[in-house]
Protein backbone atom coordinates (compact mmCIF):
# COMPACT_ATOMS: atom_id res chain seq x y z
CA UNK A 1 0.00 0.00 0.00
CA UNK A 2 1.01 3.62 -0.86
CA UNK A 3 0.25 6.41 1.67
CA UNK A 4 1.38 9.57 0.81
CA UNK A 5 2.77 12.46 2.40
CA UNK A 6 3.61 16.12 2.55
CA UNK A 7 6.89 17.47 3.18
CA UNK A 8 7.62 21.15 3.74
CA UNK A 9 11.10 22.58 2.93
CA UNK A 10 13.04 25.44 2.38
CA UNK A 11 12.23 27.08 -0.75
CA UNK A 12 16.62 27.37 -1.40
CA UNK A 13 16.82 23.63 -0.09
CA UNK A 14 14.28 22.35 -2.61
CA UNK A 15 15.73 23.97 -5.20
CA UNK A 16 19.09 22.03 -4.51
CA UNK A 17 17.39 18.88 -3.52
CA UNK A 18 15.61 19.28 -7.55
CA UNK A 19 19.08 19.79 -9.08
CA UNK A 20 20.54 17.00 -7.46
CA UNK A 21 17.68 14.82 -8.55
CA UNK A 22 18.40 15.93 -12.33
CA UNK A 23 21.67 15.26 -11.97
CA UNK A 24 21.08 11.59 -10.52
CA UNK A 25 18.53 10.70 -13.24
CA UNK A 26 15.77 10.18 -10.85
CA UNK A 27 12.07 10.16 -12.28
CA UNK A 28 10.47 11.87 -9.54
CA UNK A 29 10.92 13.27 -5.87
CA UNK A 30 9.08 10.58 -4.71
CA UNK A 31 11.64 8.39 -5.92
CA UNK A 32 14.80 10.09 -4.90
CA UNK A 33 13.03 10.59 -1.43
CA UNK A 34 12.60 6.87 -1.32
CA UNK A 35 16.01 6.30 -1.90
CA UNK A 36 17.68 8.21 0.83
CA UNK A 37 14.92 7.02 3.38
CA UNK A 38 16.29 3.38 2.29
CA UNK A 39 20.00 3.90 2.54
CA UNK A 40 18.99 5.41 5.86
CA UNK A 41 17.71 2.70 6.92
CA UNK A 42 20.18 0.36 6.00
CA UNK A 43 23.01 1.91 7.85
CA UNK A 44 20.47 1.88 10.37
CA UNK A 45 20.32 -1.51 10.60
CA UNK A 46 24.40 -2.31 10.52
CA UNK A 47 24.93 0.68 13.13
CA UNK A 48 22.10 -1.00 15.64
CA UNK A 49 22.94 -4.71 14.66
CA UNK A 50 25.03 -6.98 17.77
CA UNK A 51 27.20 -8.58 14.59
CA UNK A 52 25.28 -11.75 14.81
CA UNK A 53 22.46 -11.40 12.28
CA UNK A 54 23.01 -11.84 8.74
CA UNK A 55 24.29 -9.05 6.43
CA UNK A 56 25.82 -7.97 2.74
CA UNK A 57 28.43 -5.97 1.92
CA UNK A 58 30.74 -4.89 -1.24
CA UNK A 59 34.25 -4.36 -0.52
CA UNK A 60 36.77 -2.92 -3.77
CA UNK A 61 40.27 -2.37 -3.46
CA UNK A 62 42.45 -1.21 -5.58
CA UNK A 63 46.47 -2.23 -5.01
CA UNK A 64 49.64 -2.89 -6.88
CA UNK A 65 49.87 -6.43 -8.16
CA UNK A 66 53.85 -5.83 -8.57
CA UNK A 67 53.96 -6.62 -4.64
CA UNK A 68 53.30 -10.34 -4.93
CA UNK A 69 53.33 -10.36 -1.15
CA UNK A 70 50.15 -8.34 -0.76
CA UNK A 71 48.29 -10.13 -3.11
CA UNK A 72 49.36 -12.89 -1.52
CA UNK A 73 48.29 -11.99 1.67
CA UNK A 74 44.73 -10.86 0.00
CA UNK A 75 43.98 -14.24 -1.18
CA UNK A 76 44.97 -15.47 1.78
CA UNK A 77 42.28 -13.31 3.81
CA UNK A 78 39.65 -14.69 1.41
CA UNK A 79 40.52 -18.03 1.37
CA UNK A 80 40.21 -17.66 5.75
CA UNK A 81 36.83 -16.65 4.91
CA UNK A 82 36.03 -18.05 1.78
CA UNK A 83 32.48 -18.82 2.94
CA UNK A 84 31.97 -15.24 3.59
CA UNK A 85 32.96 -13.94 -0.13
CA UNK A 86 29.96 -15.16 -2.48
CA UNK A 87 31.66 -13.26 -5.57
CA UNK A 88 34.67 -11.78 -6.40
CA UNK A 89 35.65 -9.78 -9.64
CA UNK A 90 39.33 -8.82 -10.67
CA UNK A 91 40.17 -6.23 -13.09
CA UNK A 92 43.58 -5.33 -14.56
CA UNK A 93 43.58 -1.62 -14.55
CA UNK A 94 46.89 -1.13 -16.20
CA UNK A 95 50.01 -2.87 -15.89
CA UNK A 96 50.27 -2.25 -12.42
CA UNK A 97 47.19 -1.94 -10.90
CA UNK A 98 44.38 -4.30 -9.78
CA UNK A 99 41.11 -3.48 -8.95
CA UNK A 100 38.79 -6.24 -7.04
CA UNK A 101 35.41 -6.39 -5.85
CA UNK A 102 34.11 -8.84 -3.21
CA UNK A 103 29.93 -9.08 -2.41
CA UNK A 104 30.30 -10.54 1.18
CA UNK A 105 28.29 -12.42 2.88
CA UNK A 106 27.84 -13.29 6.44
CA UNK A 107 27.62 -12.50 10.21
CA UNK A 108 27.49 -8.91 10.34
CA UNK A 109 30.73 -8.91 12.30
CA UNK A 110 32.77 -11.19 10.57
CA UNK A 111 31.90 -9.64 7.09
CA UNK A 112 33.35 -6.07 8.80
CA UNK A 113 36.08 -8.08 10.28
CA UNK A 114 36.85 -9.19 6.81
CA UNK A 115 36.78 -6.29 4.99
CA UNK A 116 38.57 -4.16 7.61
CA UNK A 117 41.56 -6.79 7.15
CA UNK A 118 41.44 -6.31 3.72
CA UNK A 119 41.30 -2.53 3.88
CA UNK A 120 44.00 -2.20 6.26
CA UNK A 121 46.38 -4.81 4.46
CA UNK A 122 49.54 -2.38 3.85
CA UNK A 123 50.65 -1.44 0.01
CA UNK A 124 46.31 -1.68 -0.64
CA UNK A 125 46.19 1.82 -2.13
CA UNK A 126 42.21 2.47 -1.76
CA UNK A 127 39.48 0.61 -0.92
CA UNK A 128 35.60 0.82 0.68
CA UNK A 129 33.51 -1.17 2.45
CA UNK A 130 29.83 -0.55 1.60
CA UNK A 131 26.95 -1.95 3.47
CA UNK A 132 24.52 -3.02 1.89
CA UNK A 133 21.36 -5.30 2.81
CA UNK A 134 19.64 -8.78 2.10
CA UNK A 135 16.69 -6.53 1.17
CA UNK A 136 14.65 -7.75 3.67
CA UNK A 137 12.15 -5.51 5.23
CA UNK A 138 12.82 -2.90 2.42
CA UNK A 139 10.20 -2.76 -0.41
NI1 LIG B 1 45.21 -7.69 -11.79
Amino acid sequence: MIERIGVSLEADLLRRFDRLIEQKGYASRSEAIRDLLRDALVQREWSESDGSEERVAVVTLVYDHDSSTLARKLAHIQHENHRAVVSALHVHLDAHNCLEVLVLRGRGREVVRMGEGLLSTKGVKHGKLVPATTGQGLR
